[in-house]
């Protein structure tokens, strides 16, 4: 299958390259906060956001939804999910991504390659997109930030994969990462991202839980046996959820994910790809998921975007909201960074904003949020008020009895003897929290 070199797509017209145009533009199509180029504690914007789009939501979301029919205006999708309107999708992903200015993209195998009737005709669909994957890459310079494989969509997987009751679904499963990772390998992919798509379960009556989760570690293995062998280095991630679609997912949230790997021997292998939505449906915040990994070196990569607080399921919303991405960024950089992670919009545009140009609305405002987030938590960061604050909530732990706890010299006699002298505890200081929440508001 001959692929282009040059990109004769003109799916967005009357769209060009969206540029920064400061806070007081009043064009809607360009940046306000996100300058790629601008330095932000000595790194440019780009570097630190590492913005990548998602394949599946953005080319191949539909709108269709449990109650209707799709209702995107996708000019460009006449051939179906065949080859030849896979070949073209690519075309007009890469017109897309370069008039946005994000430096990565996102993939599943089954999102740029249609499944065919065999396994191995799917694979050689999955070759022959990736040779023009590879072109346009080359040629623009947009980079693949995780690769991944759809281990949920077709009716084999009902049972889940890795986890599935059915021995041959997992041989299916194994064949079909082990590809996807000669694929994201081929195409210099700098991660390779396990959601756990159906690995859960509906019913505990019918599921063996202990032989589903050593069935999944064992898949695992095989697969960083197999990125060894095969010379990826890429960074490896589990992607956390609680739910949906079965009513409990195997990688729950970090902590169960970490657990996991701690249990099974891949704590060297895997970091966490942390998606603010499924943070929420596991009860917990997204900055609470990135502290909980991050304090423990499991921060990896983030898919980025929000939940409805009114609507209990994975609604996958484009990222507005700056006190959000504050929180995000405030805590990414306390961590060190994402590298070789970054920010993929795992979110979808609404199904009533149905036309081309919402593509563009939808990831320039979730840009341009996560750049202003970066530059708050930037400020926050350099005039140190919240560090000090909690610094001195901290404070009795500088103190020699602190110290000593700290250093590990003491134990209960000894902490007994020292509060049978003392009589009591030194009465504790104010949390300040409010003091906190309105400190953060000044720099907002
Ligand atoms: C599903 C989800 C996935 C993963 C990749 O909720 O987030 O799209 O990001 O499989
Ligand atoms: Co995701």
């Amino acid at each position: 299958m001959a692929a282009v070199a040059r990109n004769s797509s003109q799916a967005f017209p009357g769209i060009d390259a969206i540029r920064y145009e400061g806070p007081t533009t009043k064009n809607m199509l360009a940046f306000r906060h996100y300058d790629a180029s601008e330095l932000v504690e000595g790194v440019p914007m780009r570097d630190h956001l590492r913005f990548a789009v998602s394949y599946w939501h953005s080319f191949r979301g539909t709108g269709s939804d449990p109650f209707g029919a799709p209702t995107m205006l996708r000019p460009w999708e006449t051939r179906g999910d065949t080859l030849e309107g896979a070949l073209n999708r690519v075309e007009v992903a890469f017109e897309f991504m370069e008039k946005l200015g994000v430096g990565f993209y996102c993939f599943h195998d089954r999102d740029v390659a249609p499944e065919g009737k065999t396994l191995a005709e799917s694979n050689r669909h999955l070759d022959a997109v990736a040779a023009s994957l590879k072109l346009h890459q080359e040629r623009t310079g947009i980079q693949l930030l995780w690769g991944t494989a759809n281990l949920f969509s077709n009716p084999r997987y009902v049972h889940g994969a890795a986890t599935s009751c059915n021995a041959e679904v997992f041989a299916y499963a194994a064949a079909q990462v082990k590809k996807a990772l000669e694929v994201t390998l081929a195409l210099g992919g700098k991660g390779y991202t396990f959601w756990g798509g159906r690995e859960g379960y509906q019913c505990l009556w019918n599921t063996d839980m202990k032989r589903e989760m050593d069935h999944l570690a064992r898949f695992m293995h095989m697969a960083v046996a197999y990125a060894k062998e095969i010379g990826f280095t890429g960074q490896f991630y589990f992607e956390p959820k609680p739910r949906e679609p079965t009513k409990h997912q195997y990688d729950f949230d970090c902590a169960t994910c970490i657990n996991f790997l701690r249990a099974n021997g891949l704590e060297q292998h895997v970091k966490m790809n942390i998606e603010t939505n499924h943070a929420t449906l596991a009860g917990h915040e997204m900055q609470h998921e990135l502290e909980y990994a991050g304090m423990q070196g499991f921060l990896g990569s983030i898919d980025a975007n929000t939940g409805d607080p009114l609507v209990g399921w994975d609604t996958d919303q484009f990222p507005t909201n700056i006190y959000l991405t504050t929180q995000v960024m405030y805590t990414i950089l306390k961590y060190g960074g994402l590298i070789p992670g970054g920010i993929n919009f795992d979110a979808k545009v609404r199904r009533e904003s149905f036309e081309p140009v919402d593509l563009f609305h939808a990831h320039i405002g979730g840009m341009d949020a996560f750049a202003r987030g970066l530059k708050i938590a930037a400020a926050m960061r350099a005039d140190g008020g919240i560090q000090k604050l909690l610094d001195d909530r901290y404070a009795s732990w500088s103190s020699p009895l602190g110290r000593r706890i700290d250093s590990g010299t003491e134990n209960f006699h000894t902490l007994e003897k020292e509060m049978l002298a003392k009589g009591d505890s030194e009465p504790c200081t104010s949390g300040r929290q409010e003091l906190f929440e309105n400190l953060i508001n000044t720099y907002i």
